[in-house]
């Protein structure tokens, strides 16, 4: 089983590497990764493994945080209407997305990271993602909420991205601007 021991930190190159497209239907090497993947989310939010194993609660995971430069993803959440959803996502993008912003109250936090970064980082309200599942099927997705947050997060660590590049370093807590909120130029300027 994975441990945090498996997790590579901050400071280690691959978290800042563009990951490898990978080649579909899965090599039985690249399901059996995701598989194990998506095994230590289970086990990171089971109360008594976590304790016993001192794994932190995750809810995603993408493989360059376990050193493998693929872009392949698990995420594991409930939904807004309280469900259990799990996702395994090969070569995921983004191919459409809101203008509105969206950001986590209480900031980001990183399995890759062990110290605290506060701030606000500014995700899409929501998207539309096609990638891969773990049978080589496309799957297309519209995303919102926690869930949309949790996507973009492990798509950055597929392109060498960390959630604090994204914090703004001069004001770290500056609210995004809503689009119906630009800034219209006062017509008695004219
Ligand atoms: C987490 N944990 O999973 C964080 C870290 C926004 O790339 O958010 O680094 F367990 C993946 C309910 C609400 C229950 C939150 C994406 C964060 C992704 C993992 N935990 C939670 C929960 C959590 C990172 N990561 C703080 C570990
Ligand atoms: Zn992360």
């Amino acid at each position: 089983m994975l441990t945090m021991d498996d997790i590579i930190r901050e400071g280690h190159p691959t978290l800042r590497k563009t990951a490898e497209e990978v080649e579909v239907p899965l090599t039985s090497e690249n399901k059996q990764l995701l598989e194990k993947m998506m095994e230590f989310l289970v086990h990171s939010q089971d109360p008594e493994i976590a304790e016993q194993y001192k794994l932190r609660p995750g809810v995603g995971l993408a493989a360059p945080q376990i050193g493998i430069s693929k872009r392949m993803v698990v995420m594991r959440t409930t939904d807004q209407q309280d469900e259990l959803v799990e996702y395994a996502f090969v070569n995921p993008r983004i191919v459409s997305h809101s203008a509105e912003t969206t950001y986590l109250e209480s900031g980001e936090g990183c399995l890759s990271v062990d110290r605290e970064v506060s701030g606000i980082v500014p995700r899409y309200a929501r998207i539309k993602i096609e990638a891969y599942d773990l049978n080589g099927n496309k799957v297309v997705k519209r995303l919102r909420g926690f869930l949309a947050i949790v996507f973009q997060h492990e798509l950055d660590h597929l392109n060498g991205i960390m959630f604090y590049d994204r914090i703004d370093e001069n004001d770290p807590f500056k609210k995004p601007l809503p689009p119906q909120e630009v800034i219209k130029r006062n017509e008695l300027d004219e």
